[in-house]
């Protein structure tokens, strides 16, 4: 178990505005005296990384299965977890992470509508009882976010699926949001400017807690 490190994650669709909240938490957190270590999901260390590679393109005509996706995405999170989260939050510093478990909950149970014991079980065996201390779930309607999205240039493999496997999976997101004391869901359907005022305040009033 970690000495006293928090691990922060942001969570939600693409286009969220997640790349500015991780920004705004680790000035946040780092002007009370943290050490903030930023990671991202799929990746964060060198295996991990290629690994990212792997799930975000296309394999000229060979289809990605459902289950390797799964199994990569967890492969990721075993290597991060391991070698880098545990050991900076044994520290005593903060991990604030681009996505972490629940968007594979989100992605791969409610978009892909994998089985969710199947997710459960890999949880276990790569996670065991390690969890985020806060989670802000950047929420966004699936087809503003991929508007924002398309207008940063080509889409990946993930994000040229339908408009339905986005709904599902913010729908997974929402129902997981709900039913978690320790996540906090922003509504970035707002201008940017009352989007980040919401993150620095859900921020600060964990650091007060
Ligand atoms: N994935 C998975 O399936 N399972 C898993 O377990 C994990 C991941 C861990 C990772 O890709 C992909 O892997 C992702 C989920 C899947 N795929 N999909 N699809 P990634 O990390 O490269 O992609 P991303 O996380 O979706 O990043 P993103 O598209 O960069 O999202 P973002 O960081 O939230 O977006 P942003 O760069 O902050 O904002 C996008 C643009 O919108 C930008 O120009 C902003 O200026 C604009 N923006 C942001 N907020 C606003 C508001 N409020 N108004 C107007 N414009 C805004």
């Amino acid at each position: 178990m970690h000495k006293s490190g928090k691990f922060i994650v942001i969570e939600g669709l693409e286009g969220a505005g997640k790349s500015s909240a991780v920004a705004i938490l680790t000035r946040t957190i780092q002007a009370v005296g943290h050490t903030v270590v930023n990671t991202r999901e799929p990746g964060g260390t060198a295996m991990a990384e290629a690994i990212r590679d792997v799930v975000k393109h296309d394999w000229k005509d060979e289809k990605v299965t459902v289950e390797a996706e799964l199994l990569l995405m967890y492969a990721a999170r075993a290597q991060l977890v391991q070698n880098v989260i545990l050991p900076n939050l044994d520290q005593g510093h903060w991990v604030v992470g681009d996505r972490h478990d629940l968007s594979s909950q989100a992605y791969q149970g409610g978009g892909r509508q994998i089985d969710q014991n199947m997710i459960e079980s890999l949880r276990n065996i790569t996670l065991k009882a390690f969890k985020p201390d806060f989670t802000l779930y950047m929420d966004v309607e699936p087809q503003e976010g991929l508007k924002r999205a398309k207008g940063r240039g080509e889409l990946d493999r993930i994000e040229q699926e339908d408009l339905s496997f986005f709904e599902r999976t913010r729908a997974r997101y929402l129902l997981l949001a709900e039913q978690d004391p320790n996540c906090v869901v922003i509504n970035t359907m707002q201008d940017m400017q009352a989007v980040h005022k919401d993150v620095e305040l859900a921020i600060t009033q964990f650091l007060e807690r």
